[in-house]
């Protein structure tokens, strides 16, 4: 049986909401950020030596990184589904978003997070962090102005992917003035799948 490791709040919920996409039997083993540091558990260490999650087991397999794991599960359970045909336009779409979430999206946000904890020492840095975050809203919500998923007609992988770092975005109100990615995001959370994850998964503050 596949064993999420499942931090609240956190990229895990990704992987509980895929697993719900696809129907595939799963066991939640939940962890839960320190109220002061927000930081994960000591626990999440004996599962992974980062100790962060996600972290998912599937009997001898167990990986880390949302998007490997992702993968790993289309790949493994999808029979084809949540995921374009290989050496399609869209599959290269999806390869390139898939990656972009963690590898481009993710970073201007994570600084303003961490940036914000410094005070008035932090004013040089926000003309580029926030350059940043809206050069990167800008380039996804382009993307959506022709089609309704980031790969193509179809909802794939890469869209649970993406979800994250647009809640993490909305979560600071930064969508705003991108229509595109708040229907979009709308679109997602109304999703059968998506909202049986946030039931079982737990808080989630960043879904709201
Ligand atoms: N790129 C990794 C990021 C993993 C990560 O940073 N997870 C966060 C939760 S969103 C975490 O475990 N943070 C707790 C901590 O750092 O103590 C992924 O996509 O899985």
């Amino acid at each position: 049986m596949i064993k999420v490791h499942h931090l609240n709040n956190s990229r895990s919920q990704r992987i509980l909401w895929m697993l719900e996409e696809l129907g595939v039997d799963y066991e939640i083993i939940k962890y839960f950020r320190d109220k002061e540091t927000n930081l994960a558990p000591d626990a999440l260490r004996d599962v992974h030596p980062l100790g962060k999650s996600p972290v998912m087991e599937d009997n001898a397999v167990k990986i880390a990184e949302s998007g490997a794991i992702l993968e790993y599960l289309t790949d493994t359970y999808g029979k084809g589904k949540l995921k374009p045909t290989a050496g399609t336009p869209q599959a290269l779409q999806y390869t390139e978003w898939m990656h972009y979430a963690e590898g481009s999206a993710m970073l201007p946000l994570l600084l303003a997070l961490y940036v914000g904890r410094l005070g008035k020492a932090a004013d040089p840095l926000w003309p580029r962090i926030f350059g940043e975050i809206t050069n990167n809203l800008t380039y996804m919500n382009n993307a959506l102005s022709d089609q309704p998923y980031f790969a193509g007609t179809e909802f794939t992988a890469c869209d649970v992917q993406i979800t994250f770092a647009l809640e993490a975005a909305n979560s600071t109100n930064a969508l705003a003035d991108f229509s595109n990615l708040k229907d979009y995001l709308e679109r997602m959370q109304a999703r059968p799948a998506y909202k049986r994850a946030i039931e079982l998964g737990g808080e989630y503050s960043l879904g709201a």
